[in-house]
């Protein structure tokens, strides 16, 4: 069965819950489309964000890896590059790297998604377009971002997209909204997350088919 491994971050800063990981823990154990979800929740760390994903990648040998972090911007940011820089802030155990460095050194200064995000934010677009006929919501939308920031997020998102080149065949990063303070958001966040995870699985069985024969899993 193929697998789809979603992971996300914990707390930091002044997140106290952060949606990303929320929707990688809630997705966890589900099986879509005859394809199995995978989900953890991330430490923000420079040491263990990278080896955990790279762990559970080794173990479960996923043919999509989606990450997704929070950013501070009401849309889904769908992150085209990773950037090879490293910012100046401490994680949560409070390590500090150099500011400026490389991630990978030597590697090139950007490396693209190698996710649907084309087909992703036509798919987000038509959700929300229901959403407003049936429901007369608001809704997520998204957008494409080039700048993942230099934090975990991009940091995770270059290691992934430097190191599984040619071993997870689809893989990127998602900068996903915050929680409001009011708590007024928190279902629809979580659920168009939710709804993003399922759409990558029928994504998936809708590659795998169209590319059955003389194609293998390419991108
Ligand atoms: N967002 C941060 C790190 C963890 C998270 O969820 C970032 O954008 O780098």
């Amino acid at each position: 069965m193929p697998v789809l491994l979603v992971t996300g971050f914990g707390p930091f800063r002044n997140v106290t819950r952060n949606p990303s990981g929320v929707a990688a823990q809630t997705v966890h154990g589900r099986e879509i489309d005859g394809t199995q979800i995978i989900g953890t929740e991330l430490v923000v760390s420079w040491q263990s964000a990278w080896e955990t994903t790279l762990r559970l990648v080794e173990e479960h040998q996923p043919q999509v890896l989606l990450c997704l972090g929070v950013a501070n911007w009401p849309n889904i940011e769908l992150e085209q590059v990773a950037r090879n820089v490293i910012g100046p802030e401490a994680d949560v155990e409070g390590v500090v790297l150099q500011s400026g460095a490389e991630v990978v050194p030597g590697g090139r200064a950007t490396l693209s998604s190698a996710l649907p995000l084309d087909w992703l934010k036509k798919r987000i677009a038509e959700r929300a377009l229901a959403q407003a006929v049936f429901r007369n919501g608001t809704s997520i939308v998204s957008q494409f971002s080039d700048n993942a920031g230099d934090y975990l997020c991009n940091f995770l998102f270059y290691n992934v997209m430097h190191h599984l080149e040619g071993r997870v065949p689809h893989r990127g990063f998602i900068h996903v909204p915050p929680y409001d303070e009011s708590g007024e958001n928190e279902a629809e966040v979580d659920e168009v997350l939710i709804y993003l995870v399922e759409e990558l699985a029928h994504w998936l069985v809708q590659n795998a088919e169209s590319a059955s024969g003389e194609h293998s899993w390419s991108i």
